[in-house]
């Protein structure tokens, strides 16, 4: 590899062998990008910026799975240009329903919510990217879909509050004690997308 630097070095320098300064530029940067292994921009480590690093967990319910929906709330999430860091489906358990809505175990509505979410299989997400905790509830739209604008998923797939076929965590905080409580750390992958810098400046 050296021996073929060196070559190419010698190349470049009898080339441009009548201008030093335009040399000395074009060398700099071509050992930098051999440095960096010709990785092309949008495809270089961004994992120090916590700004486009933020996650938010989506869960499709039941009855989106039921509904064969799961597709397209994906690409809708995919095509705004956010990134999947994990994804599973599962049959969630009382317990760990609980633990996700227990800010609202005391609500007349909370038996039926949870024989709703465990009626049949959901399927968690994990997606990452620039505001995307509040970028994802404006996708997801209204709590109640009669109240939902079209365009959200609630607002065009669902008609009743009891069957609104979408989660999203409501703030950072949110996302991330959501996160932790569906998800193993091992089960979360940091993996660099060749889109990144078409999404976002970074
Ligand atoms: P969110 O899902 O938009 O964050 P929350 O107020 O956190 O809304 O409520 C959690 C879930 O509880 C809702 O998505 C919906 O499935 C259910 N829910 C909320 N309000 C009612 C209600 O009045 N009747 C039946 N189910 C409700
Ligand atoms: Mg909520």
């Amino acid at each position: 590899m050296v021996m073929l630097q060196r070559c190419v070095f010698k190349r470049i320098q009898q080339l441009y062998s009548g201008n030093q300064a335009s040399t000395k530029s074009l060398l700099s940067g071509f050992s930098t990008a051999l440095l960096q292994g010709h990785r092309p921009a949008a495809c270089r480590n961004i994992s120090s910026l916590p700004d486009v690093k933020e996650k938010t967990l989506v869960v499709v319910k039941p009855d989106g799975v039921q509904r064969s929906l799961v597709g397209q709330i994906i690409q809708r999430f995919e095509q705004r240009g956010f990134k999947l860091v994990g994804l599973k489906m599962l049959q969630v358990s009382e317990d760990l329903l609980s633990q996700h809505y227990c800010q609202l175990r005391t609500k007349p509505f909370y038996p039926t919510l949870v024989h709703y979410m465990t009626s049949g299989p959901v399927v968690v997400m994990v997606w990452e990217g620039y505001k995307v905790v509040e970028t994802s509830r404006m996708m997801v739209g209204h709590t109640n879909p009669a109240e939902a604008q079209a365009g959200t998923v609630r607002g065009d797939f669902s008609i009743h509050v009891s069957r609104n076929v979408v989660h999203a965590s409501d703030s950072p905080e949110g996302a991330q004690r959501e996160i932790q409580l569906w998800f193993e750390g091992k089960e979360l992958l940091n993996w660099d997308s060749c889109y990144q810098t078409s999404t976002c400046e970074v």
